[in-house]
């Protein structure tokens, strides 16, 4: 009975011992394949880095010229940033119903003026320069390719029916990108309104999808509308200050920018105001708008055919949206009044950031911007007995 055990144990201890040794061997062995593994994990690495990946199919993407409705402009390109590979093309869409806009590279250079005379024309004969004007590209032509340098245009940018007489809706511009490289680009008609293209290499896997960038161009839209709103709100009511003679002077917004510049209101801020016999409202701008009373005809356009015969009857500045017409400061209900166009100086345009008038009779008058007509933004003057 004694020796069983002690010859037990032996095999015991032996075949422990073996079991021993094969953890051992199982473990190295273990060991040796977890390096080879890393080993060959690194030899796929070097592999990758020596045969680059191929360049990924090349996309059409859209970015927002613009949103909003009505007076509500969101005048950004959203979203203001975009990252892409080499070989995509970008389509920009015009996003608000009735505002122009611009879609503009300018490869470095100095942008042109926007509005330059007419050649031949007489002094207050103007018309948008028919370099930014008219597109390089657009909805009717295929997309150009952009290295960087040289200069598009998107041309104006608009896609409701009534634009310029005798000019098809343009709303979309396209580039492909053939170079990697971060490009600026911007809305001549509207200054602050820059965005950026970055361009990263054919096979980069590490760029936005169309889904990312909607929803980045979403946000960016969000925050901007809520800035609009609060412009909005903080013109609900109107500062004034005594004026001569007991009477007051009231302070309208012509148009109002927030924080950024790209959140615009094209309203009159406020859009109604009622005041006594007598006194006087001043208009103030920064951007660019007009005040136009018209009783007894139809409001201006702002582009109209002008009289020189010699150059196409498109995109020429109506004489009276642009220069002040204003035989005296006083409004009695009647008459043709435009204080030009007031707010950004846009040489040669006449300038000016406010327009005044005095109120000598009491009415409602119906007043417009006859820049932002097409957007709805107008706004009244009501005047009652002192
Ligand atoms: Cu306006």
């Amino acid at each position: 009975m004694r020796r069983w055990p002690r010859r037990f144990s032996r095999q015991f201890l032996r075949v422990a011992l073996v079991l021993v040794v094969a953890v051992v061997i199982a473990a190295c062995t273990t060991r040796i394949e977890t390096i080879r593994e890393i080993e060959v994990t690194r030899v796929v690495e070097v592999g990758a880095a020596a045969t680059p990946l191929p360049p990924a199919e090349p996309r059409l993407l859209t970015v927002l010229v613009g949103a909003g409705a009505d007076t509500v402009a969101v005048n950004a390109f959203l979203p203001s940033s975009v990252t892409i590979r080499a070989g995509d093309t970008i389509m920009w869409e015009l996003n608000h119903p009735e505002e122009f806009h611009t879609t503009v590279f300018l490869s470095g250079a100095k942008t042109p003026p926007v509005f330059v005379p007419v050649p031949g024309g007489g002094p207050r004969e103007l018309q948008v320069n028919q370099k930014l004007a008219f597109p390089t590209s657009g909805p009717t032509k295929p997309a150009e390719v952009y290295d960087g340098t040289g200069f598009y245009t998107s041309g104006i940018m608009y896609n409701f029916p009534a634009g310029p007489p005798g000019v098809p809706p343009n709303y979309d511009l396209r580039l492909t990108f053939s170079k990697p490289g971060t490009y600026e680009y911007l809305c001549v008609l509207h200054p602050p309104m820059k965005a950026t293209v970055t361009v990263v290499a054919a096979n980069d896997p590490d760029v936005p999808n169309q889904a990312e960038i909607n929803a980045q161009a979403k946000k960016e839209e969000v925050l901007l509308k809520a800035e609009i709103d609060r412009l909005v709100a903080a013109g609900a009511s109107a500062r004034s200050e005594l004026g001569p003679g007991g009477t007051t002077i009231w302070h309208v917004q012509a148009g109002a920018a927030g924080d950024p510049p790209t959140a615009q209101a094209f309203d009159f801020l406020p859009g109604d105001i009622t005041v006594q016999e007598g006194d006087t409202v001043i208009w103030t701008s920064v951007m660019y708008h007009n005040v136009t009373f018209h009783p007894g005809r139809l409001p201006p356009d702002l582009m109209a055919q002008i009289s020189s015969a010699n150059v196409p009857e498109i995109f020429t500045l109506n004489p009276e949206v642009v220069f002040p017409i204003k035989p005296a400061g006083e409004f009695d209900g009647t008459g043709f009044w435009s204080s030009g166009i007031i707010g950004n100086d846009f040489a040669p345009l006449p300038g000016g950031k406010s327009f005044a008038m005095t109120f000598i009779k009491p009415g409602t008058y119906r007043y417009v911007c006859a820049v932002h007509r097409v957007l709805g933004m107008e706004g009244t003057v009501t005047v009652v007995p002192r």
